[in-house]
């Protein structure tokens, strides 16, 4: 397949004015009549029209009302071209489809006997030939026409202008979307559905028209959708002054979907995860998923579809910005400083788990790619997190109103424009008066920079100089890096752990603040505090400030001085998080080299801290929850060498149960002292008690009692909500006690909701004792199907990515498993079989045994003749 690059873009030769659609829906032969009105582009040299289709049969093709002979136009591969056409187009299209067939997910397709699409990235072109590319922005009237007992709910983009009955049953609706829009954004839904809806009144005093559609029988699950789709709304009006451009918005939840869900406009589809909620089924993590996912879905509105993207390598200026916009909305929504930290240190958490591990494995890319083979394979974390941490890197430099002039700037310039992450960086740039060039290195060069900091004190001077250099690692085809500008975020603690009042030599931070951003814009910099009384505790980079590794030579004092008192609740959690990961490093090394866990031990230091720090009534419990969690599994496999996944589950392991045992007293007080009594609400203060009672119990379980199991075994009988009911059963399944019975009552009381069920593989997938043979066992039970991609991932994925000890298992069974899965998957849907790819990313870190016996399995996937290119893409770059 061939590769795509940046550097090759050239403008489109024809723009597209109207698009006219009609669709005769039929599950096994749509009909779709397309009228086209376009222009010739005067900026293009090229005279061809070119339109993209796929798996479509073109029935009829009419230009300026004359039907084209086949030697009229060309058609290659996915490309139908027409030479020499004149500057004024209208060019009617007929073709049909067959969305019962399309298991891809990608353009038309049947969910559950009803209609849904999916477009972005390109699957417009398989509803329709058309030039399907994000900078060809038009206005859609769209016709739709079906069976009215079988598809009563007809939807489209924009407004619906017209509806009414058609012979033989049918009946039609017409849609018209008042905004110009690339095709990516368009969307149609032909369901049986029922929806909740409310009028709702903007700031502006214009009342609109929100409906959430869900399938009969969920209309109990709409309500914090709903709710985050009003607070989403008010949100953007008094943060960025962005209105609802629309007199109707709506949501659609459907059960077979590839990803979260999409900002079509005025008509997002969103995968039923992101929509149904009650305390019955979901969790807190599912209730604040839904928050952010409508947010971010809403916020696309403006940031995406309003000013869009020229091509797809420019991905991340709606993607980083608006992840970025929806980590303000949920921290904002919180509304306390605590709870605004800990929204920060679990997105730290997903860099480190999911980013870092990309941005140093065959995949890396730069947050704007330089060129794919499938685009699709770039709807990455780190077009995502770290585009987001890229945004938020110019709010650290410029401030919040610098931030907001340059996102002001940035609409009054390019509103209905489809342009670069560049025309964003200057937008930023040119609203402050600041020169950003540099920065943009970090939308060029892939790796994750690590800074390094020394520190050194003059107590005669009284200085305290910070000395920060930066390096980047080699990627694929980037050997060297030039130097980022990175905002480092500084405070200094003082022996009582109360922040100095700070004097940056050269800075012009207002006095008495106890916490600068130092601009680190070369290799190495040397950085000033003045009037410095003692040696200071150095907190760096606070509040997460870049994505990047921070080195510093902390002594274990330190870091125990930062874990009680950094008043920056991120590093005093990431002081935590290096006092633990020191410790799983080493006993780590100790089981690799002994094979047991027979002679480790675990300093009475730590368990101090962390005793300290579970009890202390003025802490947040979700902080707590999140300081008592060790470094996952995979994060310190990013740690190490050369990886050995069995030594850093047993290590782990035994490090959970020594806590466990010498904190037990502690933990059986938070646990009975964090119950969240009477009807349940999914707020932060509430959610996290449960996260730290459910934290304790987890301790409690590694190796427990009678009484700490009947602990659990209560809270499962008992719980009045899906977070409480599900942790007990984890905590069971963890425990090695025989959780079969509670297993089976779960999936009783739970068969008829899909949602619980995909929960209640995934727990087991990921559970210790779940081999790759209890997994062929799992895919055997009726409710397991490949074709929902939720399912899918429930199970496989869960088990590949979740549960690394049995994943890496000596005689390489899993590793065989995943080639056959990823092929089986691969003819059902390109997509999800190329995320599944990526689990073997990083292959060449394991012992030579295990990378041997994975090669062997990325070799026989990459041998297969009928690969898509989604995942040869995947599979020939983790091999070369
Ligand atoms: N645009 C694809 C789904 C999302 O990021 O919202
Ligand atoms: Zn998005």
């Amino acid at each position: 397949p061939a590769t795509i690059y940046r550097k090759d873009y050239t403008v489109p030769s024809y723009l597209v004015e109207t698009v006219e659609l009609g669709f005769d829906l039929d599950p096994d032969r749509t009909i779709v009549a397309n009228r086209i009105t376009m222009q010739h582009n005067p900026a293009s040299p090229s005279r061809s029209i070119v339109l993209h289709g796929e798996e479509l049969e073109l029935v009829e093709l009419r230009l300026n009302g004359r039907a084209l002979a086949p030697t009229e136009y060309k058609i290659e591969g996915s490309v139908l071209t027409i030479p020499r056409a004149p500057a004024q187009v209208v060019l009617e299209i007929e073709t049909l489809c067959t969305p019962v067939q399309n298991t891809s997910l990608s353009g038309l397709y049947v969910s559950n006997g009803s209609f849904y699409t999916q477009c972005e990235a390109e699957g417009f072109r398989r509803i329709t030939y058309f030039p399907d590319r994000p900078d060809v922005m038009a206005r859609y009237t769209v016709m739709l026409r079906a069976d009215k007992a079988r598809y009563p709910v007809l939807l489209s983009n924009g407004n619906l202008i017209e509806s009414g009955e058609l012979d033989d049953g049918r009946h039609y609706a017409k849609w018209e979307d008042p905004f110009k829009k690339p095709s990516y954004l368009f969307a149609l839904v032909a369901a049986r559905l029922v929806c909740q809806e409310e009028h709702y009144t903007l700031k502006s005093g214009r009342e609109v028209l929100l409906q959430v559609w869900v399938e009969e029988g969920n209309l109990d699950k709409t309500d914090y959708a709903m709710q985050s789709l009003k607070n989403s709304i008010r949100w953007d009006e008094e943060r960025f002054g962005l209105e609802l451009d629309l007199d109707r918005f709506m949501i659609v939840a459907v059960g077979d979907f590839n990803m979260g869900a999409m900002e079509n406009k005025g008509l997002n589809i969103f995968n039923t995860k992101f929509v149904l909620a009650n305390p019955r089924v979901a969790t807190d993590i599912d209730y604040a998923g839904i928050e952010a996912v409508v947010g971010h879905e809403y916020f696309h509105n403006w940031t995406g579809n309003r000013v869009t993207c020229r091509d797809w390598f420019q991905l991340s200026l709606k993607e980083g910005l608006t992840v970025f916009r929806d980590q303000e909305f949920s921290a904002d929504m919180i509304g306390t400083d605590s709870g605004r930290a800990v929204t920060r240190i679990d997105q730290v958490r997903t860099l480190r788990q999911a980013q870092f591990p990309e941005d140093a494995g065959p995949m890396a890319h730069p947050v704007r790619p330089d060129s794919f083979v499938e685009i699709n394979n770039f709807y990455t974390v780190t077009v995502y997190e770290k585009g987001a941490e890229v945004v938020r890197m110019y709010q650290t430099l410029l401030g919040r109103d610098g931030f907001r002039k340059g996102m002001d700037l940035y609409f009054a310039r390019h509103d209905g424009q489809a342009v670069e992450c560049d025309d964003f960086r200057a937008a930023m740039a040119d609203a402050n008066g600041r020169d950003l060039r540099q920065f943009e290195r970090w939308y060029s060069q892939a790796g994750t920079p690590v800074v390094s900091a020394r520190t050194r004190y003059d107590a005669v001077k009284r200085n305290f100089d910070i000395i920060l250099s930066q390096r980047c690692p080699a990627t694929a085809g980037q050997p060297d890096k030039l130097p980022f500008h990175i905002p480092v975020a500084v405070g200094l603690l003082d022996a009582n752990g109360k922040d100095l009042p700070l004097l940056l030599e050269g800075g012009d931070h207002p006095k008495g603040a106890t916490t600068v951003v130092l601009e680190l814009t070369e290799q190495e910099q040397i950085f000033r505090f003045r009037n410095v009384d003692e040696r200071p505790v150095p907190s760096i980079l606070r509040d997460f400030s870049a994505p990047v590794v921070l080195e510093y030579d902390y002594t274990d004092d330190e870091l125990l001085h930062l874990y009680r008192h950094d008043s920056d609740a991120v590093n005093r959690w990431e002081a935590g998080q290096r006092l633990a990961m020191e410790r799983l490093l080493k006993l780590t090394a100790q089981v690799s080299a002994h094979g047991d866990a027979a002679a480790l031990k675990l300093d009475s230091t730590f368990i101090e801290a962390q005793r300290a720090l579970l009890v202390d009534e003025a802490l947040d419990p979700a902080f707590r929850e999140l300081a008592l969690i060790l470094p996952s599994e995979t994060i310190i496999a990013e740690q190490m060498e050369v990886v050995d996944p069995q030594a850093i589950h047993t290590a782990r392991q035994f490090m959970r149960r020594t806590i466990g045992a010498a904190l037990k007293t502690e933990l059986l007080a938070q646990y009975h002292a964090n119950q969240t009594p009477g009807a349940y609400s999914p707020d932060a203060l509430s959610a996290g008690k449960r996260a730290l009672k459910n934290l304790c119990l987890s301790y409690l379980l590694v190796a427990p009692d009678a009484a700490q199991l009947q602990l659990a075994q209560q809270q499962f009988d008992h719980a009045s909500n899906m977070t409480d009911r599900a942790a007990a059963l984890v905590a069971l399944i963890h425990s090695g006690s025989d959780a079969a019975s509670y297993l089976d009552a779960f999936y009783q009381d739970f068969a008829n909701e899909a949602l619980v069920v995909d929960k209640w593989f995934a727990m087991q997938a990921a559970a210790p004792a779940t081999n790759v043979a209890a997994v062929r066992k799992l895919m055997q039970h009726p409710a397991f199907t490949l074709k929902n991609p939720n399912r899918a991932r429930s199970l496989i994925f869960n088990f590949t990515n979740g549960n690394p000890a049995q994943f890496h298992a000596a005689d390489g069974s899993a590793y065989a498993f995943w080639a056959e899965l990823v092929i089986e998957l691969d003819a059902i849907n390109p997509q999800v079989a190329a995320r599944l790819a990526r689990s073997m990313d990083r292959w060449r870190r394991y012992a030579p045994a295990l990378q041997e016996k994975m090669k062997q399995a990325l070799e026989q996937v990459a041998a297969r003749s009928k690969l898509s290119n989604d995942v040869q893409e995947v599979v020939s770059k983790a091999l070369a």
